[in-house]
């Protein structure tokens, strides 16, 4: 399959996945969704890859929501399906073992805003603007909207951008904690690879166990979160990676790991 809607580059160990269909705010079509799914299971299988970086093309949008134009016509049944098919890719973009860098360059709307969520880190570029605006459509954000939100975001906030379908800009995204950082347009891709090489100078591992502990940890009690959070840690000791940087940092040294 030809990947005209997703482009895919990889630099430095760090992939940068953009949604390229700029003409309609990149609205996630079924095609989009086929081929951002290929292209995340490229890179999940790429051990080259250590960070992931997903944005939009153009300057207008990240993305603008599902598409609308090809949900109008939808059967409830054929709406479960769609909202299945990227419930099952957002969810592996969530579960990836690597930091993923949502870099917002517009609007991230509805199904976009979603998409957003799963990313480990948001940075938005200062003219973004941010809501899930499915209410004015008759619907609900059906992306994983209603979970995701609220639980970053707390539930008075993600009820006022969800019953509202309102927009906010990128401060105010940011002063609620949607998004981590602001930046000038011009300067968000060199943000979000900043961030991604600050997280990825760490071990692999050590990322990989930190992802799980707060993403799994999040779906559980308090205490079976610390009991989880105390199997991964012990898992760290059995990794050299763990020796290698407790070993560095004795000896005034900078770690480099290996990732074993
Ligand atoms: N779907 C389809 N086409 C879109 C979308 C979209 N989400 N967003 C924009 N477009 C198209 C426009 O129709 C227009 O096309 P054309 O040039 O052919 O007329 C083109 O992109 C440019 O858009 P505008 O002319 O509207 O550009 P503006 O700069 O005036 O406005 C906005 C930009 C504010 C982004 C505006 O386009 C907008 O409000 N878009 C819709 C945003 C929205 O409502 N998103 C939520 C969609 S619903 C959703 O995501 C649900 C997810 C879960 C669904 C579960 C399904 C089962």
């Amino acid at each position: 399959m030809e990947n005209t809607l997703i482009d895919l580059k990889v630099a430095e160990g760090i992939a940068t996945v953009t949604v390229n269909r700029p003409k309609s705010m990149n609205a996630l079509s079924r095609e989009v969704l086929e081929q951002m799914e290929q292209v995340i299971k490229d890179v999940a299988k790429n051990d080259q890859v250590r960070a992931l970086i997903i944005t939009g093309a153009g300057n207008k949008a990240f993305v603008a929501g599902a598409d609308i134009s090809a949900m109008v016509d939808m059967t409830a049944q054929e709406a479960r399906e769609y909202s299945i098919v990227a419930h099952n890719l957002y969810g592996m973009i969530e579960q990836l073992p690597i930091p993923v860098i949502a870099a917002i360059n517009g609007y991230a709307l509805g199904g976009g805003c979603e998409l957003a969520l799963v990313c480990d880190i948001r940075i938005a570029a200062s003219t973004a603007k941010l809501g899930q605006p499915e209410i004015t459509l008759g619907i609900i954000p059906g992306f994983g909207g209603t979970q995701r939100l609220s639980r970053l975001v707390g539930k008075g906030k993600a009820n006022e951008l969800i019953l509202t379908g309102g927009m906010i800009d990128a401060e105010t995204a940011m002063s609620i904690g949607l998004v981590n950082a602001v930046a000038p347009p011009e300067k968000l891709i060199d943000a979000a690879v900043d961030m991604a090489k600050k997280i990825i100078a760490n071990g692999p591992l050590a990322i990989k166990y930190a992802k799980e502990a707060i993403h799994r940890g999040l779906q559980m009690s308090l205490d079976q979160g610390c009991k989880y959070e105390i199997e991964l840690w012990t898992d760290c000791f059995t990794t050299e990676d763990q020796d290698i940087g407790m070993k560095a940092f004795l000896n005034k040294q900078k770690p480099s790991f290996k990732g074993l």
